[in-house]
């Protein structure tokens, strides 16, 4: 039986209301100053949490509910307790309502120290802890929407949905602490903690995983600079799991590029990329260099769409078309596409880190932000014009986006042909210069040659040009036989590996 309740809420939606139907229920209230001063305001009988500890709020409100009465009152265990609890004259608390302090939203807006740290509520997740620990005897609402599930439930509330508010407030308690210690992570540039507590909160639940018989659901930053909120959906049905994971990577890939570029992507990986003079010309590009592997794919671009393009994509069949915007005919003329998702992208700053799961365990290092370390020729023939130094930094781009071992070729900024996710160079490269059907011009590739044998067959196919990181001890030999076969080759430092 729930006959005393305490409400302390930064967050007063739906609160009046609520203590309106505890009192009706004859529930005894008290509450911290701000929410006291609006239920009695609004005529609810409330008493001050000030007046059960006889202790004035103190240091602005930094100590209001920290006392012995207060947390004696949540903590006490019924039939236990009761003695010590009149020694102490203390009396029981049924219902804790509390929700905290903005910190999750303040971080992301930029406030000094002085006054963010303000947002960190010490006293309100100390009594939901409080309370969800006494979950036998005491309910913990933190969710102003939870008010309604108290309500069907008459106020009795089982042990199972008490054990399930507790959860909820633990949930939100450690995703808060994680908040505030990632935020003094980044402050003091520590990559690395003890403990990775890194905090997200649910997005939405997705149809299914990678796979129609996995569960999922989508999570997205609670600290950082940037969230998912960077994107609207302008058209179509809910974005999948896939989806997703293929969006992240076709966006950063155009984000590469500081001209007009397009990419196209499937399963994770770009299979059409093309920089233009104009938004058509790069998409022309893009769906050039592959016609089979778009059909079904994402593409991106880093320049508004405009209607000529708009009206070459709706030719083929397409899941997503991301930009930085669309030209209103343009998307008036996509909106016609019943299943097209299309999203509007502002994200350009990239997460720091990035991190993915092994069983037990998840691998956290910083994001591959970086190009090269150099670009230093050396072949004999060091002649590199301007136009092909472009174009090798172009393929190389591309090739860092590529799933190991990966080797793209490329003539004229866009791509011909990539050999991605092979368990062997070689291979790799047979697929990319064949796919490329001679036309290509320069070949790059993600991590360096062990033997010579790339060179020997990119000979074959009259490349002219190689960019990798070299570092290999035999790129003595590769070297040679670029030299043999009239190949300049460029050595970048750094290697891009991504499985
Ligand atoms: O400043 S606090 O960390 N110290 C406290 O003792 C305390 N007690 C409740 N923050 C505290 N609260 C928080 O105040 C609650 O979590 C709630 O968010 C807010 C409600 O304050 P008021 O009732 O004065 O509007």
């Amino acid at each position: 039986m729930i006959k005393r309740a305490l409400i302390s809420t930064y967050d007063k939606t739906g609160v009046v209301e609520f203590a309106k139907y505890l009192e009706e229920n004859n529930v005894e209230i008290i509450s911290s100053g701000g929410t006291a001063k609006l239920l009695s305001e609004n005529g609810i009988k409330v008493t001050k949490v000030s007046d059960v500890t006889k202790f004035p709020e103190i240091f602005n409100g930094r100590v209001k509910t920290l006392h012995p009465k207060i947390h004696g009152g949540i903590l006490a265990r019924e039939g236990k307790d009761e003695e010590e609890m009149k020694a102490n004259e203390i009396e029981k608390i049924d219902l804790v309502f509390v929700n905290l302090y903005p910190f999750f939203e303040k971080v992301n807006e930029g406030l000094d120290f002085e006054k963010l740290v303000e947002f960190i509520d010490i006293g309100g997740p100390t009594m939901i802890r409080s309370a969800a620990k006494n979950l036998k005897d005491v309910v913990i609402l933190t969710d102003n929407k939870d008010i309604d599930l108290l309500k069907e439930k008459k106020l009795n509330i089982d042990f199972e949905t008490r054990k399930k508010l507790a959860l909820k407030a633990f949930n939100l308690t450690s995703a808060y602490d994680a908040s505030i210690s990632e935020y003094l992570a980044r402050e003091t540039g520590t990559d690395f903690p003890e403990y990775h507590t890194v905090s997200y909160k649910k997005y939405s639940d997705l149809r299914y995983g990678e796979n129609p018989h996995q569960k999922a659901a989508f999570y997205v930053k609670n600290n950082g600079k940037y969230s998912y909120n960077d994107f609207e959906q302008l058209h179509g049905k809910a974005l999948s799991y896939n989806n997703l994971r293929d969006a992240d990577i076709a966006w950063k890939v155009v984000n590469e590029f500081e001209d007009t570029a397009c990419c196209g992507l499937k399963h994770n990986t770009p299979c059409g990329v093309g920089i233009g003079e104009t938004v058509e010309e790069a998409y022309q590009k893009a769906y050039e260099g592959d016609q089979i592997s778009i059909f079904g794919g994402i593409v991106s671009f880093n320049r508004t769409v405009d209607k000529s393009t708009a009206l070459k994509l709706k030719e083929i069949f397409l899941e997503i078309i991301i930009a930085p915007d669309f030209d209103d005919d343009a998307l008036e003329l996509l909106k016609k596409k019943k299943n097209l998702r299309l999203l509007k992208m502002t994200k350009n700053n990239f997460d720091d880190f990035e991190s993915i799961t092994i069983d037990g365990g998840i691998l956290v290092q910083n994001t591959d932000k970086e190009f090269i370390n150099k670009f230093e020729v050396v072949t004999k023939n060091k002649n590199i014009s301007e136009k092909m130094k472009k174009e090798l930094e172009f393929a190389y781009k591309v090739v860092k986006y590529s799933k190991s071992n990966a080797i793209a070729v490329t003539a004229n900024k866009k791509l011909l042909g990539v050999g991605n996710g092979e368990a062997n160079r070689i291979w790799a490269a047979e697929q990319a210069l064949e796919r490329a059907k001679g036309k290509g011009a320069v070949l790059a590739s993600d991590a360096f040659f062990p033997f010579d044998d790339v060179v020997k067959l990119a000979a074959k196919y009259n490349i002219k040009a190689i960019i990798q990181p070299g570092g290999s001890i035999r790129d003595k030999d590769s070297i040679k036989a670029c030299d043999e076969n009239g190949i300049t080759m460029v050595f970048t430092g750094m290697r891009h590996f991504k499985h």
